[in-house]
């Protein structure tokens, strides 16, 4: 470590953390198998001749759920993966060999937030609202920020705050603001390498419509190769107003993965 980096974890670096935390009945997509936790051994089912005694326990769980990160292998569109891979052919003995999550380097990169609910002066955007390529512009523009080649773009809708509501936050009838198309082309535009937001499916979902069309995964994913991040927390960043930050993320290296479940950083 730089000695300048050095100092700066010294005298106080903060990071954000923008994970949420894994828990059983947490609200998730029914698109994907479910987070469990159990505790196959406790404390006093073995115990050693000198008292000790460890417990251990066992996750299952899809790799969408709680905050995760979506692999490029996640969304194929008429059978082709980005770059033209073919999904079928990409996919050996059950693993995506190519654009698995193994292949997603781990990213120290500049982030931004574009708080678009605050921007919008409302705490929570309404169910099924579309954040526009204008209130994006709109957004940067309030917040003294442009966007550069390679950033992770944040974009807080307010709805992480129904995290804890279950399934109000999954949204199926409500709908779920987010951006659509037109925001995912423009964003793409501006070349960044990743894109968060802290609802579910990252995107606009329509009242009533499910997870039944997802036009902004297939032009980031399957048309110019950026990632998605869901189910942030991004309310103390908003609290904070910090628009710039160091983003830390490292998704787990599971070989052929769709995704992972991740705990990124903000360090301000
Ligand atoms: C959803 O819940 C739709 O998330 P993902 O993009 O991970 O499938």
């Amino acid at each position: 470590m730089s000695d300048a980096l050095l100092d700066a974890v010294k005298n106080g670096i903060m990071s954000v953390d923008l994970g949420r935390q894994l828990r059983v009945g947490m609200p998730q997509s029914p698109n994907h198998p479910q987070f469990w936790h159990t505790l196959p051994r406790r404390h006093g089912d073995m115990v050693r001749a000198d008292g000790g005694s460890a417990a251990n326990d066992m996750i299952t769980t899809g790799t969408h759920v709680g905050t995760h990160i979506d692999a490029l292998a996640h969304v194929s569109q008429d059978g082709l993966l980005y770059g033209g891979a073919d999904a079928g052919q990409s996919c050996l003995g059950g693993k995506y060999v190519e654009h698995g999550v193994h292949t997603i380097e781990p990213m120290i990169r500049r982030g931004v937030l574009l708080d678009a609910a605050g921007f919008l002066g409302q705490e929570v955007l309404d169910g099924g609202y579309e954040i526009t390529v204008e209130d994006l512009q709109g957004c940067l523009a309030a917040q003294h920020v442009e966007l550069r080649e390679g950033d992770v773009v944040l974009i807080r809708s307010g709805w992480g705050r129904k995290f804890d509501e279950g399934t109000a936050y999954v949204g199926a009838e409500s709908g779920v603001p987010g951006i659509s198309e037109a925001g995912a082309q423009w964003l793409a535009e501006q070349r960044i390498h990743a894109a968060g937001a802290d609802s579910i499916a990252f995107e606009r979902l329509a009242p009533g419509g499910g997870h039944s069309a997802l036009p902004a995964h297939r032009v980031f994913l399957v048309e110019n190769g950026i990632y998605i991040i869901e189910a942030l927390d991004l309310e103390e960043l908003a609290r904070q107003r910090t628009f710039e930050f160091t983003f830390v993320l490292v998704p787990l290296n599971i070989y052929g993965a769709t995704g992972s479940p991740v705990r990124p950083l903000a360090l301000v």
